[in-house]
């Protein structure tokens, strides 16, 4: 790791950014009713009172909660926060009637419209990129079989130090990045190299819950992945390593034994073959 980086990835930086990326890109569109604004709201409540109740906290306690969560927005840290110990509830109810490939969290790292690339192509990597190389490989079908021409599968990963581009600083802006379009079979081969760990920050708002708690702040190696194709519900996953130690104890709780690859050792690097398989779009099911 460069010494640059450990000093100057701050919790506050990346939360920034990350809470920048989601007002640009994720506010607005749904209107929400009174009647489920107000019973979501009252059950949520209704649980943070019983826990006061249940364990009789006190003002002091109170009051560390109230300076934590002034921190967690001082921080910009909500985005990590709720992706970390929220998401991936979330996910499981949204995901629960489908039938294709597992799905699991998105994340606060994601950025949209990364550099567009062929179906056989090299994520944007600096010239003495880090890392074990990596020929990720696959092919997108739909749940009857049916290769999915022209699926379009968006990437991103931690770098070999677990630095995210745009979120750390001294990274080029797409770098580890990109938009992959298959081929008229749904065939992709992308290179890249494989992530390392990726270690919350441990400075914020955030790892201080961590610490106060005596949690830890890992969560395992992963490839993010937005699979799309016309006519196909998108899936959102992330693909794991196996023997990672975090692959039992993700502090996000996103990890699912189907999303664990079996890459093979080749020469000079790995290679693992993974296919997506997705659902028809909601409107096409009738
Ligand atoms: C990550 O890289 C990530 O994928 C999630 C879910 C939370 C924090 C950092
Ligand atoms: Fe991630």
């Amino acid at each position: 790791m460069s010494v640059d980086q450990t000093i100057t990835a701050t919790a506050a930086a990346s939360g920034a950014n990350a809470t920048q990326r989601f007002t640009t890109d994720k506010i607005g569109g749904a209107q929400t009713p009174p009647e489920r604004v107000s019973e979501l709201a009252r059950e949520v409540l209704a649980s943070v009172h019983k826990t006061i109740r249940d364990h009789n906290v006190t003002y002091d306690e109170y009051n560390a909660l109230k300076s934590w969560l002034i921190m967690v927005g001082q921080d910009g840290e909500w985005p990590l926060f709720l992706d970390v110990w929220v998401e991936h509830v979330v996910e499981e109810v949204a995901a629960q009637s489908r039938e294709g490939s597992k799905g699991t969290i998105e994340g606060p790292y994601y950025v949209p419209d990364a550099p567009e690339l062929g179906f056989e192509s090299t994520l944007p990597t600096r010239d003495n990129e880090a890392g074990t190389p990596l020929l990720f490989q696959g092919q997108v079908r739909g749940v009857d079989g049916t290769p999915l021409p022209e699926a379009v599968l968006e990437i991103w990963h931690a770098d070999a130090d677990g630095f995210y581009s745009q979120f750390a600083p001294g990274i080029p802006e797409w770098n580890l990045r990109g938009t992959v379009t298959a081929d008229t079979e749904g065939r992709f081969h992308i290179h890249t190299v494989k992530p390392a760990p990726y270690q919350i920050p441990t400075d914020g708002a955030c790892g201080k819950l961590i610490s106060a708690a005596g949690w830890h702040p890992w969560r395992p190696a992963h490839l993010h992945l937005k699979v799309a194709a016309a006519g196909h519900q998108q899936v959102t996953t992330q693909l794991y390593f196996p023997g990672d130690s975090h692959n039992d104890d993700d502090v996000a709780n996103a990890v699912k034994p189907e999303l664990i690859l079996a890459p093979t050792e080749v020469d000079g690097g790995q290679q693992v073959t993974y296919d997506f398989v997705l659902d028809p779009d909601v409107d096409d099911k009738s």
